[in-house]
């Protein structure tokens, strides 16, 4: 054998059907989010370590788990994420062979599935990077204030496309809410937000949305004033292609679920090599 036949020989077996199992009983959360559900900050941490992507020079992405590094958690746009990689702790300690950049990834599928979306295929295989040099820039998330031209630079930089970008925020924002000490935005996009459904594109075509008086950033509610909408969520109604696909989803939740699935899958192994 050579050494990298030989390590695969006598690394120890992980079993992942019990680290999803302990992943699921931590979910709930005594406290948390005024619904007691650490599902969408699990998602978000997942999408947040993928998101940095870039497929011109192989740079970001889930695998190294470099928000473990101050560089990348001080990053304005992770604000809030340091909890979420704390609630993972007792999972890794008890499993500490799984490396944090997939217990990570499968944290968020499992958030995913246990708040009632489609189930992900896992592969296993992400490194931990050992240091901070691995962070990618800063600055590579998206801006919640910007319109559809900056969220397609965002994307195709990753190496997604349309159908993608629209099935990722839908999933992603039919879960979970704005903190004003994270992101200065708040509040919920659905009155469900700890079960994953295609809500996210009923409520955006359904409600009207007006921009909310108050003295945070710009965003939009509807007339309960219980929901809220980023300016880039409403970029999904407004720009043309988006909105095409975003009607579709709204009608159709088994494409959706089914779309949004690969495109989570993809998301989460953006740079990531199988040895
Ligand atoms: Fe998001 N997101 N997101 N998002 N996101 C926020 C919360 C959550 C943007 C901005 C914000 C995706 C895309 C975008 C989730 C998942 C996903 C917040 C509020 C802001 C701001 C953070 C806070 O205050 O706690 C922008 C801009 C975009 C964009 O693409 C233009 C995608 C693709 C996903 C995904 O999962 C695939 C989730 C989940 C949350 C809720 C977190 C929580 O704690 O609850």
């Amino acid at each position: 054998y050579n050494k990298e036949q030989f390590t695969q020989l006598v690394k120890p077996k992980l079993d992942y059907q019990a680290v999803r199992g302990d992943i699921a009983n931590i979910l709930e959360q005594q406290g948390w989010d005024g619904y007691n559900h650490i599902g969408p900050v699990l998602v978000r941490l997942g999408w947040h370590a993928s998101g940095t992507y870039n497929k011109a020079d192989k740079t970001g992405g889930s695998d190294g788990a470099t928000m473990r590094f101050s560089k990348e958690q001080n990053d304005p746009a992770n604000a809030g994420l340091q909890h979420a990689q704390k609630f993972l702790e007792p999972v890794k300690a008890k499993h500490p062979g799984i490396s944090y950049a997939d217990l990570w990834v499968l944290a968020s599928y499992v958030a995913i599935e246990e708040m009632g979306g489609p189930k992900i295929d896992f592969t296993p295989g992400r490194k931990d990077a050992p240091s901070e040099a691995s962070c990618p820039p800063n600055g590579r998330l998206p801006d919640a204030s910007k319109g559809s031209s900056h969220i397609r630079e965002v994307f195709y930089r990753m190496g997604l496309n349309d159908r993608e970008i629209v099935a990722l925020i839908g999933g992603g924002h039919g879960i979970g809410k704005c903190h004003t000490d994270r992101s200065g935005y708040d509040g919920p996009w659905t009155n469900a937000p700890t079960t994953f459904t295609n809500l996210y594109f009923k409520e955006l075509f359904d409600k009207t949305w007006t921009q909310k008086k108050w003295n945070g950033p710009l965003q939009y509610e509807d007339n309960t004033k219980k929901l809220m909408m980023l300016p880039a969520d409403l970029e999904i109604r407004n720009d043309p292609e988006f909105k095409k696909i975003a009607l579709e989803y709204k009608e159709n939740k088994d494409a959706f679920f089914k779309d949004f699935a690969s495109a989570f899958k993809k998301l989460t192994e953006l740079g990531f090599k199988q040895f």
